[in-house]
């Protein structure tokens, strides 16, 4: 079980359609294929999706840092120090999606070693979660649409609406119209990615009282530091920390300071690892936990399932599991689906997810 060699291989797969919010828009999965290999001839995969509008991370700069920092520090090591790799990798700041995926590959590595898989190996809660939709910019009527093609192809009945323009009625109108049209029959919620300011997240979030709201998501920045406490103080729903809370450090600051009630992990940016030990501060502090959605392809979204499926606390509320369904294809040989509005973990060892050859031939762009 000992690791012999880590792989960095980028790929470039069309959307369908591109996803919009406040930070940025994705027109393409231009992620990282991270295989880690062990002397006795397993192979653990899993992918990097940069976020350089949030992170800094790019494709380019992720295969560098697994090639030129990362990978030494871990080849040499059995797939069971988990806690060394965690530690070395840790001493490094920032870096997120490459560490991750590096960390979920050798959990990947480790159940096939053993023949068992990630979710039972992280605690086997259950094998399924309800999977919530996000919902990128658009005009109502189109993302009224969107959400009616979710739930009448997939049984999705969460949906997650991406907020943060100006005037806030932009949004704000959507989000009604949504109701309007659904009813009590979906969950919603809003993500602003730190596109509003306080006093416009107040206004926009009283402009929505009366719809039932499930949640809000960074609406403003965490840095306006009193703003953002003075916002989630006058609020009725939990305010979910997303990429102002990182690492578990930064949910106890965000959380303690008044600037967040709730949180969402995203296994690309703390890997399975990390993800538990956030997991396991939430459960502490008692907050409410959204598996969140890094814009990841179907590798990634089987991560975040495994994980979310392993605990009690992470498999309660939807997990954002169905931002894959926008690209033209995947890697994967046997694609997800989601049925019945959720998504099961893959039943064998490790993630139990295969790469086609041939796709990874025609995607790949180191060749
Ligand atoms: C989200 O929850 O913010 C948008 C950018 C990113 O990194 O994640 C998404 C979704
Ligand atoms: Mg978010």
């Amino acid at each position: 079980m000992k690791i012999t060699r880590v792989e960095a291989i980028p790929f470039a797969i069309p959307y369908r359609k591109p996803l919009r919010f406040a930070s940025g828009e994705v027109r393409a999965a231009e992620h990282v294929l991270v295989r880690v290999h062990t002397d006795d001839g397993v192979i653990g995969i899993a992918e990097a999706p940069p976020r350089p509008f949030t992170y800094g991370e790019t494709q380019a700069g992720i295969i560098e840092v697994l090639d030129s920092i990362f990978a030494p520090q871990v080849v040499g090591l059995s797939l069971l120090d988990r806690e060394v790799v965690h530690a070395r990798l840790a001493r490094t700041v920032g870096n997120p999606a490459a560490k991750s995926a590096l960390d979920m590959a050798i959990w990947d590595a480790l159940g096939r070693s053993l023949d068992v898989s990630v979710t039972e190996l992280l605690g086997g809660y259950t094998d399924r979660m309800r999977v919530c939709h996000m919902l990128g910019f658009d005009e109502p009527a189109a993302m009224v649409a969107e959400a009616e093609r979710m739930r009448a192809t997939h049984g999705i009945t969460t949906f997650k609406v991406k907020v943060g323009r100006r005037p806030v009625s932009l949004d704000t109108a959507v989000v009604r119209a949504l109701r309007e049209h659904f009813g009590d029959g979906v969950e919603l919620y809003v993500d602003g990615n730190r596109g509003w300011t306080a006093a416009e997240s107040a206004r926009a979030m009283a402009e929505m009282a009366d719809l039932g709201l499930l949640f809000a998501e960074e609406l403003c920045p965490a840095d306006d530091v009193l703003g953002r406490r003075w916002l989630v103080s006058r609020l009725d729903v939990p305010f979910i920390a997303d990429e102002s809370a990182v690492t578990p450090a930064d949910v106890t600051r965000e959380v303690l300071g008044g600037s967040a009630t709730a949180i969402s992990i995203k296994t690309a940016r703390t890997g399975f690892t990390r993800s538990q030990r956030t997991h396991h501060l939430a459960e502490g502090l008692g907050l409410e936990v959204v598996m969140g959605n890094q814009i990841d392809g179907q590798l990634g979204s089987l991560c975040t399932v495994a994980f979310g499926a392993a605990h009690e606390l992470t498999a309660r509320r939807a997990g954002e599991l169905s931002n894959f369904l926008d690209m033209s294809d995947d890697l994967l040989t046997e694609p997800l689906r989601v049925t019945d509005g959720e998504l099961a973990v893959r039943p064998g060892a490790g993630l139990g997810a295969e790469i086609d050859p041939d796709k990874l031939r025609r995607y790949r762009q180191d060749r």
